[in-house]
C-alpha cells in the first residue's frame, strides 16, 4: 500500500531511545496520484529525554511512581537543541555547518514540496509548522484524504501525514520550521526548530530566520485539536466501502487506576501486561496457562461511570485476548475519563495489522443509544490506523478483522502502554502457518522448534 508509515520497536521502552524511522512506499510505476509536486521530503518527529529509558521504565514500575516527566527536546528528523544559544549570525557557513540550525528542505521559488510528516514521540502530541507557509494535507497514513489546508499540523504519535507547501515566499530570506507540545504544559519543552531555506541567488542558506521563531498555538485548547481531527475524509475517488454494520461492538474505557500501589492504565478495569511467552507461540503450540484464558470485559458500566472523575475501582493486571470472528466487522468505542489527578489527556490509538474506518469523535459520554450512532460518518470516512482519543471525549473506529493473527491495539504514548494502555485481538490464528524456530526463544517458547 502507497504511503508513509512508521516503524519501531516494541521490547520494553526502546523505542524511546531511538530505535524507530520511516518507511516510504512508493506507489507503482503509471499510477496517478490525486495531487502533483515537484520535490518531496520527510519530517520525522520526537521528543528526547536526557534520563535514560531504564531508568524511566523503574520509575514507571516503581511504587510510589516516578513519572518520566516531560521531555528535554524536541527533535526535527533526529536533530533538536538543549540550553544553547543560536550561533551570532554570520557565523555558519559551508565549512561550519555543525554551528546552524538544521536545513529542513532547500526550496527553489515558485515549487511545490510533498512533505512526508511522522510523529513517533514517546509522550508529547505536537503542532508542525512552516513560517508563512500553509499546508495542504493530502494523505493521512496512507490513504489519500480530501485535501484540506492548514496553517499548521496537528499531529500524534504514530501517525502520519502528507502535505503540500508551495515556496511562494519571499526568497531572499529563510524560514522557520518548528514543532511545538501541544495538550500538555510545553513550560520544560522548547519548541524543536528548524529551517526552511530557499535557494536564490543573494540569500544566504546559512543565516536564521530574520523572525523570532514561531509560538505555536495555545496548548491547552482541545476544541482546535478535535476540528481538526473532523476536518479529515476519504478523498472523493479513493472512498474504502465500509460494511455498513459491525458483528460486535467494544465500548473501552480508559481510566487510570491504582493497583496494589501501582499505578496503572486499565481498559474495561483491565490493565494488559504481556505474558513471558509470545500470544503466537501460545496460541500455535496450545500452551493454555502462558496467557490468560478468560475474555476480557466487551464493555464497562457505562450508565454509572462518572467520566469527569477518577475511577472509583482498581482494576487487575492481567493477559487476556478479545477473540474476534474472523471476516467480522468490528466498532470499537474509546471513551477517555479522567486520571488520578482528575484531569484528562490526549492518548493517539493505534492497531496493528489492520487499517480502520474513523466514524467520528464526540465530546463527553458516549451514549450507545440510537442518538450517538447518528453522528458518525458512514459516508467517506478515512482509513488509518491510529487516532486520537482527546480528552474528556470518545472515538469510534470501525474495522474488518480479516489478517489472521494477533494483534496489539494500544495508546502509542510509550509510558501509557508500559503502564498496561492496550488491548490484544486474535483472529484466525489457525491460519498462520508453521512459526519459524528462529523466532523461538521468549518464555516457554525457548528451546522449541
Ligand atoms: C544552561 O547552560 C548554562 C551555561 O551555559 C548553565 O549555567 C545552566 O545551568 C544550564 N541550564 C541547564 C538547565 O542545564
Ligand atoms: C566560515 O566561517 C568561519 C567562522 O565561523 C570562518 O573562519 C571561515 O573562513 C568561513 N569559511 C568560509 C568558506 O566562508
Ligand atoms: C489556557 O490556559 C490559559 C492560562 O494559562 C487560560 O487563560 C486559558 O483560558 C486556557 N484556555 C483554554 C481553552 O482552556
Ligand atoms: C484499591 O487498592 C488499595 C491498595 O492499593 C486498597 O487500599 C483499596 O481498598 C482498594 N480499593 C478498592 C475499591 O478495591
Ligand atoms: C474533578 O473534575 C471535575 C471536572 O472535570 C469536577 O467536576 C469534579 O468535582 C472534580 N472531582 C474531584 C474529586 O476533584
Ligand atoms: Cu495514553
Amino acid at each position: 500500500q502507497p504511503g508513509t508509515y512508521l516503524y519501531h520497536a516494541h521490547y520494553g521502552m526502546q523505542r524511546v531511545a531511538g530505535l524507530n524511522g520511516m518507511i516510504v512506499v512508493t506507489v507503482p510505476e503509471g499510477f496517478v496520484e490525486p495531487f502533483s509536486y515537484d520535490e518531496e521530503h520527510t519530517v520525522l518527529l520526537g521528543d528526547w529525554w536526557h534520563k535514560s529509558v531504564y531508568e524511566q521504565a523503574t520509575g514507571l514500575s516503581a511504587n510510589p511512581f516516578v513519572f518520566v516527566t516531560e521531555p528535554q527536546s524536541l527533535l526535527i528528523n533526529g536533530r533538536g537543541m538543549f540550553n544553547c544559544s543560536l550561533a551570532p549570525s554570520g557565523t555558519c557557513n559551508a565549512s561550519r555547518p555543525d554551528c546552524a540550525l538544521p536545513t529542513l528542505f532547500t526550496a527553489v521559488p515558485g515549487k511545490t514540496y510533498l512533505l512526508r510528516i511522522g510523529s513517533l514521540t514517546s509522550l508529547s502530541s505536537l503542532y508542525f509548522e512552516i513560517e508563512g507557509h500553509p499546508m495542504m494535507v493530502v494523505e493521512a497514513d496512507g490513504h489519500y484524504v480530501r485535501p484540506f489546508a492548514v496553517r499548521g499540523l496537528f499531529i500524534y504519535s504514530g501517525e502520519t501525514y502528507s502535505v503540500l507547501v508551495k515556496a511562494d515566499q519571499d526568497p531572499r530570506r529563510n524560514y522557520w520550521a518548528a514543532s511545538h507540545v501541544v495538550g500538555r504544559n510545553p513550560s520544560q519543552t522548547p519548541s524543536g526548530k528548524a529551517v526552511v531555506s530557499y535557494a536564490f541567488n543573494g540569500n544566504n542558506p546559512w543565516m536564521p530566520p530574520p523572525t523570532a521563531p514561531p509560538a505555536g498555538p495555545p496548548w491547552n485548547n482541545t476544541a482546535i485539536r478535535v476540528d481538526q481531527s473532523r476536518a479529515i475524509f476519504a478523498h472523493p475517488h479513493f472512498v474504502e466501502p465500509m460494511p455498513a454494520r459491525a458483528d460486535r461492538t467494544l465500548l473501552f474505557l480508559n481510566t487510570q487506576n491504582r493497583i496494589d500501589g501501582h499505578i496503572k492504565w486499565t481498559i474495561n478495569g483491565v490493565s494488559l501486561m504481556f505474558p513471558a511467552t509470545p500470544y503466537l507461540v501460545a496460541m500455535k503450540r496450545g500452551m493454555k496457562d502462558a496467557y490468560e484464558q478468560r475474555p476480557p470485559p466487551d464493555m464497562y458500566d457505562h450508565m454509572s461511570h462518572d467520566i469527569s472523575a477518577p475511577a472509583p475501582t482498581n482494576g487487575t493486571v492481567g493477559s487476556p485476548v478479545y477473540r474476534l470472528a474472523l471476516g467480522s466487522v468490528v466498532d470499537v468505542v474509546l471513551q477517555n475519563s479522567n486520571m488520578l489527578n482528575n484531569k484528562s489527556e490526549t492518548h493517539p490509538w493505534h492497531l496493528h495489522g489492520h487499517d480502520f474506518w474513523v466514524l467520528g469523535y464526540g465530546e463527553g459520554k458516549f451514549n450507545p443509544a440510537a442518538d450517538a450512532w447518528r453522528l458518525l460518518n458512514v459516508r467517506d470516512p478515512i482509513m488509518k490506523n491510529t487516532v486520537p482519543l482527546h480528552p474528556d471525549g470518545w472515538t469510534a473506529v470501525r474495522f474488518r478483522a480479516d489478517n489472521p493473527g494477533v494483534w496489539l491495539f494500544h495508546c502509542h504514548v510509550e509510558a501509557h502502554v508500559f503502564m498496561g494502555m492496550g488491548v490484544v485481538f486474535e483472529e484466525g490464528v489457525e491460519r498462520v502457518g508453521r512459526l519459524p524456530s528462529s523466532i523461538m526463544g521468549c518464555g516457554r517458547s525457548k528451546g522449541l522448534h
